[in-house]
């Protein structure tokens, strides 16, 4: 699971890259061509500690999520010819975005994040048009050669995302069927992936008002976030972060949040296994099955199911473990239409 970290120069992707994967990659440089970094980010989750602490096992695995930091964005990029050919391929290939917008004044000037999120979405839309544009020049191309009823077809979705870009909208609000997505899947639309928006504000800053006015401007949701003081919180030792967190009466880093929220943009959720082995957090698409939940363990586990013995996190938290789920009953035999929910704690039963 990637999620690509992009915004205008000097907005501090760097920053919160650095923050989200406890790197140490040069800040404030700014970057030369598509410069790109990669970090893994272990999710923190909570119930993953509890578990461990439950069953005491030799190895405890969280899920991780890949956050690859892509520079090289810049104003009127697409009026020159298009965003550049790296830029785009490392776009691509991301399962969802991260657009950091600048809420600091800086080199690059005073802070306009409404500004910024115009102009980059822009660019995203007409990259995409472009992208568009050219399939269907092609698929008429090929009509006027050939009548092919698919062709066709294509054509007419083609159009409708043409239309809807026309009218300056991301693809991902067009409400497209699974089949229509498939369909457009080759193309890996910008204005399709997911979107988290971060407002990157100065420290001792106060974002709310701004939040609130992008917020009602755009329709959209932006998470507030100090990328500076969350870089200062990663590279500090846990207790010093800790003591840290406590004096400024915060619970937990923003970015443990962001993580978590980077999860659910993606439509992601977690099961468990657990054993004397390892305890361990699985990510698996919403609204899988239990067979395909069980393949994301080993293929084999998916083509020998047989059943899948279920639990709820929170009924095994609170019988104090499997004998007492199993005495109230909480314990579940499922089978291969099961529909797993986030949360599960699964031991499949296979046979192959
Ligand atoms: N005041 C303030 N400054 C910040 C914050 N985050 C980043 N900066 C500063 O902004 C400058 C740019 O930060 P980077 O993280 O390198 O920005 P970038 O988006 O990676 O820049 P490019 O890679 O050149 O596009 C640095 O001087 C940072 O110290 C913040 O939350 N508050
Ligand atoms: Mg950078």
């Amino acid at each position: 699971m990637q999620l690509g970290i992009i915004g205008l120069p000097q907005s501090g992707k760097t920053t919160i890259f650095n923050a989200l994967t406890k790197s140490c990659v040069k800040v404030g440089e700014y970057s030369t061509g598509c410069e790109v970094h990669i970090g893994v980010v272990k999710m923190p989750d909570p119930r993953l500690e509890k578990l461990t602490a439950m069953f005491n096992p030799k190895k405890k695995v969280p899920a991780t999520i890949t956050y690859v930091d892509i520079g090289g964005m810049s104003k009127g990029a697409s009026g020159h010819g298009g965003l550049g050919g790296e830029f785009l391929t490392q776009m691509h290939s991301m399962d969802a975005i991260i657009l950091v917008l600048r809420g600091f004044d800086g080199t690059e000037g005073k802070a306009n994040p409404l500004d910024d999120y115009t102009t980059i979405t822009t660019e995203l839309l007409l990259s995409d048009m472009a992208m568009i544009e050219r399939r269907i020049d092609k698929v008429k191309k090929d009509l006027g050669k050939i009548k092919k009823p698919e062709l066709e077809k294509e054509l007419a979705l083609l159009d409708k995302c043409r239309v809807h870009l026309e009218g300056e909208k991301p693809i991902r609000a067009l409400g497209l069927s699974p089949e229509e997505s498939k369909a457009l899947r080759s193309f890996q639309l910008l204005t399709e992936k997911p979107i988290l928006l971060v407002l990157n504000y100065p420290e001792g800053g106060d974002p709310s008002a701004i939040v609130a006015g992008f917020e009602k401007q755009t329709g959209e949701t932006i998470t507030p976030l100090c990328g500076s003081i969350e870089m200062d919180i990663a590279q500090m030792s846990d207790e010093e972060a800790k003591e840290f967190l406590n004096e400024l009466k915060i619970e937990e880093p923003a970015l443990n949040k962001m993580i978590r929220t980077s999860f659910r943009l993606l439509g992601k959720i977690n099961f468990f296994t657990v054993g004397e082995d390892e305890c361990r957090a699985w990510t698996i698409p919403a609204n899988t099955k239990a067979p395909q939940a069980a393949g994301a363990i080993h293929s084999d586990l998916e083509r020998g199911f047989i059943r899948a013995e279920a639990v709820s996190y929170d009924h095994l938290v609170e019988t104090g473990g499997y004998a007492g789920a199993r005495e109230k009953g909480y314990v579940r035999l499922e089978g291969k239409e099961y529909i797993v929910k986030d949360g599960d704690i699964l031991n499949i039963k296979f046979n192959v």
